[in-house]
């Protein structure tokens, strides 16, 4: 055998008895907004904490893509692992959820946050399973307020006539309907587009988003109406998860909390900063909104929401309080 030959042969035994390299299993989380922005630090400490508490067996990537319903399909059907997304569309995957995309239904972030992680979040995570979906963790889009080119709202008044993009959920249309507007339902990726096009003349989400999104470019005024809490999730397929090893689902689970704690702080740093950085780009900002006329014009979607919803569970949300 030619010398060639013999170190071709140690080489090639010496790869083989070195094993295969470890493959790293790789986690694809995707979400709607940039990088830069409340679901993005959730995205990132997610990676950082998943990565770091497996030595790197696991590689995340995060991408984004605007179109929420999607994600949630593709989750469903087992083609991405995981998504950060707000509720908007999950109530026609999960209809339990439609419970928590209630206007005026938590009282301060503070509430919301309480209720989400308590048994009642819980028992709406449960639910998720029968429909082929992991609700992993509770996670935050924010306080969701009103914008549009048009005027200056300040009462229910104002917002009658306006043709309001609405989350492709059922709940907020009925809600804007209620207030005389003209809901609009789209996913996100259309939102600019119709804003620039006026197909729309306004839109309603939290000021991270609007701030992350830099919606002040195609809205003009923003009414501080805080008229419904938007809550996220972190949802995975049940396939992503089933293939986790005891050790490695606890630290799955243990990054999933560090994206809700990231999460939940950059809205706490967005809603300390972000409405003074709208004013700064030239939006109009509304702080004296008439809340309680929003509330009475919601009145007969609120008696709908109870007769259609879960109405002892809205209850129980409504009388939680913290313990101690
Ligand atoms: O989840 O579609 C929306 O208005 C959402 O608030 C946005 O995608 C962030």
């Amino acid at each position: 055998m030619t010398l060639f030959r013999r170190s071709a042969l140690a080489a090639g035994l010496a790869t083989l008895l070195a094993g295969p390299a470890l493959a790293q299993t790789q986690i694809t989380i995707q979400h709607a907004l940039p990088l830069n922005s409340h679901y993005g630090a959730g995205a990132l400490a997610f990676q950082e904490a998943l990565q770091r508490l497996t030595s790197n067996r696991f590689a995340v990537t995060i991408q984004r893509n605007d179109n929420e319903r999607e994600m949630i399909e593709s989750v469903q059907i087992g083609t991405l692992d995981c998504t950060i997304t707000s509720t908007g569309p999950v109530g026609n995957f999960v209809p339990a959820v439609r419970n928590v995309d209630v206007p005026f239904l938590f009282r301060d972030y503070a509430h919301a946050r309480g209720v989400l992680d308590s048994e009642i979040g819980q028992e709406l995570l449960a639910q998720f399973t029968p429909r082929g979906l992991a609700g992993v963790i509770w996670m935050e889009n924010g306080f969701r307020h009103l914008t549009n080119s048009r005027r200056e709202v300040t009462t229910p008044e104002h917002v009658r006539g306006l043709k309001v993009r609405t989350m492709e959920n059922q709940v907020h249309m009925r809600a804007f309907t209620a207030l005389g507007a003209l809901p609009t339902p789209m996913a996100f990726s259309e939102l600019v587009p119709a804003l620039q096009q006026g197909t729309v003349d306004g839109q309603e989400n939290p000021i991270p988003v609007i701030v992350a999104n830099n919606l002040n470019q195609v809205q003009r005024h923003l009414s501080l109406t805080a008229h419904v809490y938007s809550p996220a999730v972190l949802i995975c397929s049940p396939a992503t998860l089933a293939a986790l090893s005891a050790e490695d689902r606890a630290h799955f689970m243990a990054a999933a909390r560090a994206a809700q704690e990231a999460n939940r702080n950059r809205v706490s740093e967005d809603e300390r900063n972000g409405v003074d950085e709208l004013r700064r780009r030239g939006m109009t900002v509304i702080t004296e909104v008439d809340t309680a006329a929003f509330q009475n014009a919601l009145a007969p979607a609120f008696a709908e929401f109870e007769r259609t919803l879960d109405g002892a569970l809205l209850r129980r949300i409504r009388d939680w309080r913290p313990a101690g």
